[in-house]
């Protein structure tokens, strides 16, 4: 048996999606831009895609959303934009965003640093999630925008996006989500959600890779990243990826549709593998269940180093994740772990295990057997967990751990 335990990484293309992209690779390949028969004749296909897009999204026809390569993009996209909008000319200087975003929202707020922007970096609570009390003490009149992911693709919380949403609009400062880990696992409704600009890749919902979207509210003004040709009415140039954005609508309307009965049967896996991994001694798992993407687990087992346990799983056939995959090459201690102010050992026992609508009964129950059966022998050979020994049957649960100010 193999178990795929890392769709917060990357899912696997639903092969309904894979059905609707092939036609488009050979047989309808115009340009969209061109005049001509071939051209125009995938236009059908992508005004239904954007139409997708805007239903499972609940977006306004006075919305624009705009189709980019990734998620990498549509951040990078808002953050200099704003700052080239707003801060290069003086008018603000200053970016509101968490210790825990994804790398593209951190490396471009560091880039942006480097250019003169400043930038409150706020801390997460025990929970692992940012209060909209604490952004809302951050903003000044200087804050040109805020940028808070929906959900943590780490731990899988949930940020209040609604209050803070509020928040900005009252204080009249833009609000930019990284969506990422919201679409597909969780309602998204942006016509109760008041945020600006929402980013968001099909990867991540059983679509392909190498397409995403940027969804701009009242299709305001943000300058291009990208300079050239006229497409997407000139705000995102470059030849439109049309099988791509074909299976990102397909994906994001199977994504959605009946997420309620979806998100139950997925949650319903995802607690009956952690109430089997809680019943080892000494694990934690980062945040409530209820305020948590249905599919996530982030669970730490005192004494089990993540990347010995990721070989071991994997050694089993097991996927699973140390953390974000794009840091994980290095074995640094996980980010968010620390962000909540795990210790240092801890913070290097995470694992992520991130379930699907395609994972099974059957792949839950070798998982548990096989996990168990890793931490024994991992542990059995560990140094640390010896020293902690003196306080075996440890309370397992949920990780509260004091959280700490922040830094500018
Ligand atoms: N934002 C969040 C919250 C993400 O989780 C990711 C990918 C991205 C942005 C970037 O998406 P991309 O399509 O541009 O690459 N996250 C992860 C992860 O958690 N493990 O591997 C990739």
């Amino acid at each position: 048996m193999q178990v795929y335990l890392d769709n917060n990484a990357t899912t696997m293309c639903d092969p309904q999606v894979v059905e609707v992209m092939q036609p488009f690779f050979s047989e309808l390949y115009g340009n969209p831009s061109s005049l001509h028969k071939f051209g125009t004749a995938t236009h059908p296909y992508l005004r239904k895609a954007i139409d997708q897009v805007y239903t499972a999204l609940n977006a306004s026809d006075d919305d624009d959303i705009v189709f980019t390569s990734c998620a990498t993009e549509s951040n990078n996209w808002v953050l200099k934009s704003v700052f080239n909008d707003l801060i290069v000319n003086g008018e603000k200087n200053h970016i509101v965003t968490t210790e825990v975003e994804h790398p593209s929202i951190l490396a471009a707020c560091k880039w942006l640093e480097e250019q003169g922007a400043k930038v409150t970096y706020l801390p997460v609570n025990e929970e692992g999630i940012v209060e909209a009390h604490t952004v809302k003490s951050f903003i000044t009149e200087k804050t040109a925008l805020v940028s808070v992911m929906w959900a943590s693709n780490e731990t899988g919380m949930i940020f209040p996006i609604k209050e803070i949403g509020e928040i900005c609009k009252e204080k009249g400062v833009l609000f930019h989500s990284d969506g990422v880990q919201a679409i597909g696992k969780i309602p998204v409704d942006l016509q109760d959600v008041h945020v600006d600009f929402v980013s968001m890749s099909a990867h991540k919902f059983h679509g392909p890779k190498g397409v995403g979207a940027l969804y701009i509210r009242n299709s305001q003004e943000l300058s291009p990243l990208l300079h050239g040709g006229e497409q997407m009415g000139h705000r995102r140039s470059g030849t439109l990826n049309v099988p791509y954005i074909v299976g990102m609508g397909k994906a994001i309307e199977l994504a959605t549709a009946n997420i309620e009965e979806t998100m139950a049967k997925i949650r319903a896996k995802r607690d009956r593998l952690e109430d089997a991994l809680l019943e080892l001694s000494e694990t934690f798992v980062v945040g409530n269940r209820e305020n948590r993407t249905p599919n996530t687990i982030l669970i730490s087992i005192r004494g089990v180093e993540g990347e010995g346990m990721l070989w071991d799983l994997n050694n089993g056939q097991i996927g699973a994740s140390t953390g974000s995959a794009c840091a994980s090459e290095d074995l640094e201690a996980n980010t968010v772990m620390l962000a909540i102010g795990a210790d240092n050992e801890l913070a290097h026992t995470g694992i992520r295990l991130s379930l699907s609508r395609f994972t099974t009964d059957e792949e839950i129950d070798y998982t548990i057997a096989h996990f168990k059966k890793a931490v024994e022998r991992l542990r059995a050979i560990s140094s640390s967990f010896a020293k902690v020994q003196p306080t075996p049957g440890g309370e397992a649960g949920e990780c509260h751990i004091p959280h700490h100010t922040p830094h500018h």
